[in-house]
C-alpha cells in the first residue's frame, strides 16, 4: 500500500513527480531558485515482513514454543535481528539486564549520519509470553521496523535526523527493557530524541486501526496516512500505558504508534468500517498458544508496515 506523495492514481506525469521528489532538491524554473523537497516512504513488501515472521515462529518452535524473556528463544530471535541489522550497515549495541533473576537484552541500532542533535527512534518489544511464540503480540512490530530498517539501508536513505531503531525485552513481564534504557539514559541524550514511535501488535487477524493520541504531530503523521487509504481511524485506548512508549512519555519524550487491538471485541460500527467481525476481539489469540503466523491479518500488517515507513521518512526530514 505505497501512499505516494502525487496520489495513488499512478499517471506517467505522477511517476515523473515522484521520481523528482525522491532528489534531495528540485529547481523551480520560474524562480531559477531551488526548493526543499521530502523524499517519498518506500512501500515495504508485506512478503519480507511475513518472512521475518516464519522465521520467529521457526524460532519459537525450535526452542520450547516460545519466545519469552530469559528464554534461548528470545536470545535467537535478538540474534535473528542483530544479524540482518548487521549486514545492512547499521551499528548495533545490546543492552542487558536482569529481571526476575534472568538475563535480558533490547538491541538498537543506530543508522550513521543525521543530525545527532535531532533522533527519530521507532522501537517494538521483541518478547513472547511463555504461553507461545508471540507472531502478532509482536513479532508484526518487530518485523514491520525491521524491514523498515532494511529499507533505510537498501534506499541508502540520508535523512537530515538521526534514525534509530530499538527492540525491546521483558516487555511482558511489565515494559522492563524499555524502562531500563530509558532510566539509564543521560538526560542530554534523552533530550536528543525528537519522537519515539511504537509498534506492539499491529497484524491483528481482525484488525481494528488505532492511533495512539499523545504527541499531535506523531498522530497527525498517522492520520494523514491512512487518510491516504480513506481508512477512518480511532484513539487507542485499549490501555493507554501499556507498551514500551509510556517510559518514553514519561521521561517527555513526545511518543506515538498505531495498533490493531487485543482482547477487546470490535462493535458493529467498527466492523462496518473496517469490516472483519463484530463481536469477536481483535486478536483471539492474545497471550495464547495460538498466536502464530496464522494469527496474522496480511492487510493490516501490510498497511501498517507502510505506516511505519510513511512516519519514519516524514518525520525524519
Ligand atoms: N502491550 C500489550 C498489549 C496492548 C494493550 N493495549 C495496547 C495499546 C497499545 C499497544 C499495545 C497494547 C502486550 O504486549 O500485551
Ligand atoms: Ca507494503
Ligand atoms: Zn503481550
Ligand atoms: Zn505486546
Amino acid at each position: 500500500m505505497r501512499l505516494s506523495v502525487p496520489g495513488r492514481g499512478a499517471t506517467a506525469a505522477a511517476i515523473a513527480v515522484a521520481a523528482l521528489l525522491t532528489t534531495s532538491a528540485i529547481s523551480t524554473a520560474a524562480t531559477g531558485t531551488t526548493a526543499p523537497t521530502r523524499a517519498a516512504a518506500p512501500d515495504i513488501p508485506v512478503a519480507n515482513v511475513k518472512a521475518h515472521l516464519s522465521q520467529l515462529q521457526s524460532i519459537a518452535s525450535a526452542n520450547g514454543g516460545n519466545r519469552a524473556h530469559g528464554s534461548a528463544g528470545y536470545k535467537a530471535s535478538l540474534d535473528y535481528i542483530k544479524g540482518k541489522l548487521d549486514a545492512a550497515g547499521y551499528t548495533t549495541t545490546v543492552q542487558q539486564f536482569t529481571s526476575s533473576g534472568r538475563t535480558g537484552y533490547n538491541l538498537i541500532a543506530d543508522w550513521p549520519g543525521g543530525d545527532p542533535n535531532q533522533v527519530v527512534m521507532s522501537g517494538s518489544h521483541l518478547d513472547s509470553v511463555s504461553r507461545g511464540a508471540g507472531i502478532n503480540d509482536n513479532g508484526s512490530g518487530s518485523a514491520a521496523v525491521l524491514e523498515t530498517a532494511l529499507a533505510v539501508s537498501r534506499e541508502q536513505y540520508k535523512p537530515t535526523k538521526h534514525l534509530r531503531f530499538a527492540w525491546w525485552g521483558a516487555e511482558e513481564l511489565g515494559l522492563v527493557g524499555s524502562s531500563y534504557h530509558v532510566r539509564n539514559l543521560p538526560a542530554a541524550e534523552r533530550t536528543k530524541i525528537k519522537g519515539y514511535l511504537n509498534f506492539d501488535m499491529i497484524g491483528s487477524p481482525n484488525p481494528g486501526y488505532f492511533v495512539y493520541d499523545d504527541d499531535p504531530t506523531i498522530e497527525r503523521t498517522f492520520k494523514n496516512y491512512y487518510a491516504g487509504l480513506n481508512i477512518g481511524t480511532e484513539p487507542e485506548r485499549e490501555g493507554d500505558g501499556r507498551s514500551d512508549h509510556t517510559p518514553f512519555k514519561n521521561a517527555g519524550v513526545p511518543v506515538g504508534g498505531v495498533f490493531t487491538g487485543a482482547s477487546t471485541a470490535k462493535t458493529s460500527a467498527q466492523a462496518q468500517k473496517w469490516g472483519g467481525t463484530a463481536g469477536q476481539a481483535f486478536d483471539r489469540c492474545y497471550h495464547s498458544s495460538c498466536d502464530t503466523t496464522a494469527n496474522i491479518n496480511n492487510t493490516a500488517l501490510d498497511r501498517n508496515s507502510d505506516a511505519v515507513a510513511y512516519a519514519v521518512w516524514g518525520l525524519s526530514q
